[in-house]
């Protein structure tokens, strides 16, 4: 497979309105997401993605653009921007823009302009038409409605013209039909890629190109969505995007895409279109809501969740690439939605849920607050809410129900945007360290799952997250390994494999708050499992046969006949020499014999040296059967030497490691030895981090 950073992204998501705020005005900011950098680093990502940071009036709270080109006060300037470029990119992390094409804000300059005058040659970025006279009234050019709901078109003052909205009437939908609508965008993503910037997001993509005419819908409900939803001239623009600017860079390109069909799902991300990496496909996280609205709430069915979660990765696999996802800035909290018992086993549902998504195929999207298990909120009063579309969807249809207000409210709940958009919870003082001023909006009722009781407790979701995504990162077959539901069927275990160049590792999760017992097919039994990670202490296998604890999760994969561990050394951000404690996904730690002393822990084996400055090596993790060391007292940066060792035999263990046939070589000379592709691949991956500033 191509190698390409995308493939191995794991992106961190921003909702900069609630993530941390610096200048006191209850609104986060860039200068406060500065101050969180190294928390996100930390946490194991190597991408952030902001949701819109531009300049807007934010009716849809950025999603409505006045000016693509500058910063939005409410979080700093260009500058600021600039700094937040150099910041990531010093701590090793790209940085992901969402852009928002499908529509501008209605204040930006050439809807203004538009507006304005009918004869305005901005009347072409946007697309105006001539409303249908009946009577003494006078009608929208068809009966398409918003998705936001009520027509999707409004009329211009004093004029017979309405211009179409697809979203709030704030936000008029562009006429991608027009080359000079194009060429605007094109100049856009350049000035960010020129930046720095190294990928996008694209909102709505898929709703770009319109069908001529904006023919009638007869459908009953959501009138106008098979004229605007992968459109017709939809992969013609992303092709035209593609050869402009994407390929000029090297990018990473999500779409958002709305209700895409299965045959255009594969086509945006088909390696040979030419168009985009990857698009979000939200269809597993229908399983607990009727017709795809996430204010009709059904009981959560797990196997429409891992049958859509597994299906889109496995269309993607070898034709392009897939992402995971549980939650973003409008969707609630994945613990809270799936009728899990979060009094009992918060950490151990969040965790398990967490597992079993992001060690799929694909790249892992980690919203802000997953990380700790943030939980929705209940919020008591229509008025509490920000986000217009719950001010729309109660005034148009719930409130109208025969139900109390308390219904109404449990309703909208369950749907709601802002359990996402509520303040990130950094600690236990007023307003959760987010702000010491009071927030735009209200804070959670969960105060207690913040980052500082997280940090401190037992049983931390960060550091579980810091395991998962350190197997997510090093694990070829956690990124590079194709995806089979082990069971599709089953109605309370998700497990699946995958497995790459003769490599496998299972994830297995009991979806329950009971104990159960789940027993792997035939050809799966016979194997012998080393455990990478589980969210209990307790792991059970036998003969193929596990117990699984409620909630609990498994990574597992056969203990290979060789098998050994490793010490892993970095340097950490102010040069010093820090361990990782990790397990790289092995069974055991090592250090070379010899080094150990008497009633010593491996742990405190590590501190020692390190405090001692004695022979420091640096052990990558290989999870195939040569061990690589670097010493950096003989390998410098032009000139890096490897000492690999053969270990022909035996379980190495931390007191009786066996070495045996071991030689120095160069790099070149070591990639020659290697038979294996994986194995190459590993020590190209190891050279990189060696000889990286
Ligand atoms: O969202 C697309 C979108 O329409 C849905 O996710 C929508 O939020 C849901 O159906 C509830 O109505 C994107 C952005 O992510 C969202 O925040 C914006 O409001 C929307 O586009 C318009 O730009």
């Amino acid at each position: 497979m191509d190698k390409k950073w995308f493939k191995e992204a794991i992106v961190y998501q921003i909702y900069p309105f609630s993530y941390s705020d610096y200048n006191g005005d209850g609104m986060g900011d860039i200068k406060g997401i500065l101050s969180k950098l190294d928390y996100i680093k930390d946490l194991g990502v190597n991408a952030i993605w902001f949701s819109p940071l531009y300049d807007s009036p934010n009716y849809d709270y950025g999603y409505d653009v006045r000016d693509y080109l500058k910063i939005s006060p409410t979080f700093g300037t260009m500058n600021d921007f600039k700094t937040l470029i150099d910041e990531i990119h010093k701590r090793g992390m790209k940085i992901i823009m969402d852009t928002v094409f499908n529509h501008t804000s209605s204040e930006h300059y050439w809807f203004k302009e538009a507006i304005k005058d009918e004869k305005s040659e901005y009347r072409k970025y946007y697309i105006f038409r001539k409303g249908i006279r009946k009577g003494n009234k006078l009608l929208p050019p068809n009966n398409w409605t918003s998705i936001f709901t009520g027509s999707a078109w409004k009329r211009v003052e004093g004029e017979d013209n309405f211009y179409l909205h697809l979203f709030d009437k704030h936000q008029p939908d562009l006429n991608w039909e027009n080359p000079e609508v194009r060429n605007e965008i094109k100049e856009i993503f350049k000035y960010y890629c020129d930046l720095g910037v190294d990928g996008f997001r694209m909102d709505v993509f898929n709703l770009f190109s319109k069908v001529e005419g904006l023919p009638d819908d007869d459908a009953k409900f959501s009138k106008g969505r098979k004229y605007y939803i992968d459109g017709p001239k939809i992969h013609e623009y992303l092709h035209e995007l593609y050869t402009d600017v994407f390929s000029k860079y090297d990018l990473l390109v999500v779409g958002e895409s709305f209700n895409p069909s299965e045959e255009n799902k594969m086509k945006y991300v088909d390696k040979n279109s030419g168009e985009i990496n990857m698009i979000f496909d939200f269809s597993h996280l229908n399983a607990d809501s009727r017709f795809g609205v996430n204010y009709l709430h059904k009981k959560f069915n797990l196997v429409e969740f891992k049958n859509n979660l597994v299906n889109s990765q496995m269309i993607n696999y070898e034709n392009g690439w897939a992402t995971l996802v549980l939650e973003n800035h409008d969707q609630p909290r994945s613990i809270s939605r799936f009728g899990f018992d979060l009094d009992n086993y918060h950490y151990e549902a969040a965790t398990m849920m967490a597992a079993s998504t992001f060690l799929g195929f694909g790249v892992p999207f980690i919203y802000q607050g997953e990380e700790i298990g943030m939980t929705n909120t209940n919020f008591k009063s229509i008025d509490e809410y920000r986000d217009p579309v719950t001010h729309f969807v109660y005034n148009s249809f719930i409130k109208k129900l025969p139900l109390s207000y308390k219904g109404k409210l449990r309703m909208l709940n369950h749907g709601a945007r802002d359990n996402a958009r509520v303040p990130m919870q950094w600690d236990n003082s007023l307003y959760a360290g987010f702000s010491d001023f009071e927030p735009w909006m209200r804070l959670s009722d969960d105060l207690k799952y913040n980052v500082e009781n997280d940090l401190k407790s037992d049983k931390s979701i960060y550091h579980f997250y810091q395991k998962l995504l350190s197997i997510k990162r090093n694990n070829k077959t956690a990124i590079y390994g194709d995806i089979l539901d082990l069971c599709p069927l089953d109605k309370k275990v998700f497990a699946y494999k995958r497995s790459y160049k003769g490599n496998m590792l299972l994830v297995i999760s009991n979806f329950t708050d009971k104990k159960i017992v789940y027993n792997l097919k035939e050809d799966l039994a016979s194997y012998t499992y080393c455990t990478l990670l589980s969210n209990y202490l307790d792991v059970s296998i036998s003969n193929g046969s596990i117990s699984l604890n409620p909630y609990q999760t498994i990574i597992i994969e056969p203990l290979k006949e060789y098998s050994y561990g490793s010490v892993i050394y970095r340097k950490n951000g102010s040069g010093e020499i820090e361990y990782l404690l990790e397990k790289m996904g092995l069974g055991h730690t090592s250090i070379p014999k010899g080094h150990i002393e008497a009633n010593e822990t491996i742990e405190e084996c590590v501190k020692r040296e390190i405090r001692e400055e004695l022979s420091l090596e640096i052990n990558l993790d290989m999870n195939f059967s040569h061990l690589i060391t670097y010493s950096p007292s003989k390998g410098i940066l032009k000139d890096v030497t490897f000492y690999v060792s053969t270990i022909t035999g035996g379980d190495i263990k931390v007191d009786n490691k066996e070495v045996v046939d071991t030689v120095w070589l160069k790099y070149e000379d070591a990639i020659n030895a290697l038979t294996y592709e994986s194995d190459k691949e590993v020590l190209e991956d190891a050279n990189n981090y060696l000889t990286r500033e």
